[in-house]
């Protein structure tokens, strides 16, 4: 049955083989059959500039995307806060398709809105304020201009900086402002929502207006991969089995 596949904050970097390996399979083993596939963010545990792409790394996740588009899947990309500088250069390299955040879809005749999911963690006063600086074109023609390895340098300051100030923020405050996902189902026309970055996989309903529209959250790809997968009776969201380990003997 024609379907297609949502994913979202697997955070690829080298450090994590287990999840690289995990990924591999999935464009090996399950993307392929799919007519689209939409990567709604993070990606990449973080991306300096499109001219990081000759990195072994990077190329070999290009590849894999790229592949899997010869086969006949579309790919759509759209930024998380960790890989919005990922630009045409990289979508030319893996044949994918950038999405802007966000994004409204009549898959399958159900009107789908797809976000990261950042901009709805409003009460996140101090992320809220980071973002507007870091998406303005004035700052990232900045940042470009510095060299590869000095932009990588501040990135591994930020990280430092965001971990210590996530462990003093609450809960509550990291999630999704009620408000914020009821104003934008309002504004799109009350559709089903599918977006990821709060780590906190479920499917939710939301009644705005009178009208019940499912949020689906995505799960992350840390202790295995996940993706939801969408036809024309619905979505399912499902969990891989890890790649097993090799056996010594
Ligand atoms: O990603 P996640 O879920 O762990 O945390 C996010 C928010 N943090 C971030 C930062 C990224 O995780 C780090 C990697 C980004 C790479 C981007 C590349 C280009 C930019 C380079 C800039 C130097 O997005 C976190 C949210 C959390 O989601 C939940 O929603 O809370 O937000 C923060 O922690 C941000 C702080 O609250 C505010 C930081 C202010 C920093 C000010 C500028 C520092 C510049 C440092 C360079 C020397
Ligand atoms: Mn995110």
């Amino acid at each position: 049955m024609p379907h297609s596949l949502f994913i979202s904050d697997l955070h690829l970097c080298p450090t994590r083989p287990a999840i690289n390996a995990l990924f591999m399979r999935f464009v090996q083993d399950i993307a392929p059959q799919a007519e689209a596939l939409y990567i709604l963010g993070d990606f990449f545990e973080y991306w300096a500039g499109d001219d990081d792409l000759a990195d072994p790394f990077h190329l070999t996740i290009t590849n894999a995307l790229a592949g899997l588009a010869k086969q006949g899947t579309r790919v759509y990309i759209m930024h998380g806060n960790r890989d919005f500088l990922l630009s045409d250069a990289f979508m030319r390299a893996a044949q994918a398709t950038l999405l802007p955040d966000p994004f409204l879809l009549d898959l399958y005749g159900t009107p789908t809105l797809l976000m990261h999911g950042d901009t709805l963690c409003t009460d996140d006063v101090a992320y809220q304020q980071f973002r507007i600086m870091v998406r303005s074109a004035e700052w990232q023609r900045n940042f470009l201009t510095q060299p590869l390895n000095q932009r990588k340098a501040q990135i591994d300051e930020l990280r430092k900086r965001s971990a210590q100030e996530k462990s003093n923020k609450s809960a509550e405050i990291m999630d999704v402002n009620a408000d914020a996902v009821a104003s934008i189902l309002r504004a799109q026309g009350y559709p089903r929502l599918i977006h990821g970055h709060t780590h906190r996989p479920a499917r939710h309903v939301h009644t705005v207006d009178g009208k019940d529209c499912v949020r689906w959250v995505l799960a992350d790809w840390y202790a295995t991969g996940s993706y939801l997968r969408c036809d024309t009776t619905g979505c399912v969201a499902h969990a891989m089995e890890k790649t097993p380990k090799p056996k010594h003997y």
